[in-house]
């Protein structure tokens, strides 16, 4: 095949210290920063992300980037060439959000390989503060990153911040034929 899916790896560890061509970050659709990943990611990576994200909502996304969406800004002093930050869905359980939370896989992959990255982190998306249970959230990351041909990208990397978390993807990896 040659437009296959990437490998899969999985990390224990913080995604801000990550060298690979992309950095995904868990944002919300203001793009001007939060907690959890996305603190981190403008802490480390510095003022220069925050601008670009700025210049987006100038121009753009005027609204804000919607939950499923993906768009890239520089990496800053992170050891990365490029931040794409997504929207995860909020976790409900009335309502099934699930194809949101697979499209932020799918359109970050999309992003990535218009920039001609061969490898991406991704954090868990929606799995802290937007609530959504690491079990399904690591089935769904997982088996879209395998279901979407994104080359150039040849690896996608899962960096876990917490062992559970770690252990989580392990199991629902092996899991799958
Ligand atoms: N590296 C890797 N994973 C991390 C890190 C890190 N440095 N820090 C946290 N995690 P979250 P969300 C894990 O809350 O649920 C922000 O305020 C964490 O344990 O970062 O998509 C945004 O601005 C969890 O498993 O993202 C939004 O408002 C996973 O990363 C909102 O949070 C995602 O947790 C997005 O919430």
């Amino acid at each position: 095949m040659t437009n296959a899916a990437p490998a899969i790896i999985l990390v224990r560890g913080d995604i801000t210290e990550q060298r690979v061509d992309a950095i995904v970050n868990a944002a919300n659709s203001s793009l001007l920063g939060g907690g959890g990943v996305d603190g981190a990611i403008h802490r480390k990576g510095g003022p220069e992300i925050l601008a670009e994200c700025r210049a987006l909502r100038a121009s753009r996304y005027g609204k804000g980037l919607a939950t499923g969406q993906a768009v890239a800004t520089t990496a800053g002093r992170l050891d990365a060439a490029h931040v794409i930050h997504t929207v995860g869905p909020v976790h409900s359980t009335s309502e099934d959000r699930s194809e949101l939370l697979a499209s932020c896989y799918r359109e970050s992959l999309r992003v990535a390989a218009g920039l001609g990255a061969r490898t991406v982190a991704f954090p868990a998306i929606s799995t802290g503060i937007y609530g959504w249970p690491i079990d399904d959230g690591a089935r769904i990351a997982i088996r879209t990153v395998r279901e979407t041909a994104a080359d150039p990208v040849v690896e996608v990397r899962f960096v876990l911040f917490d062992e559970p978390a770690y252990q989580t993807f392990e199991a629902v990896l092996s899991a799958m034929p």
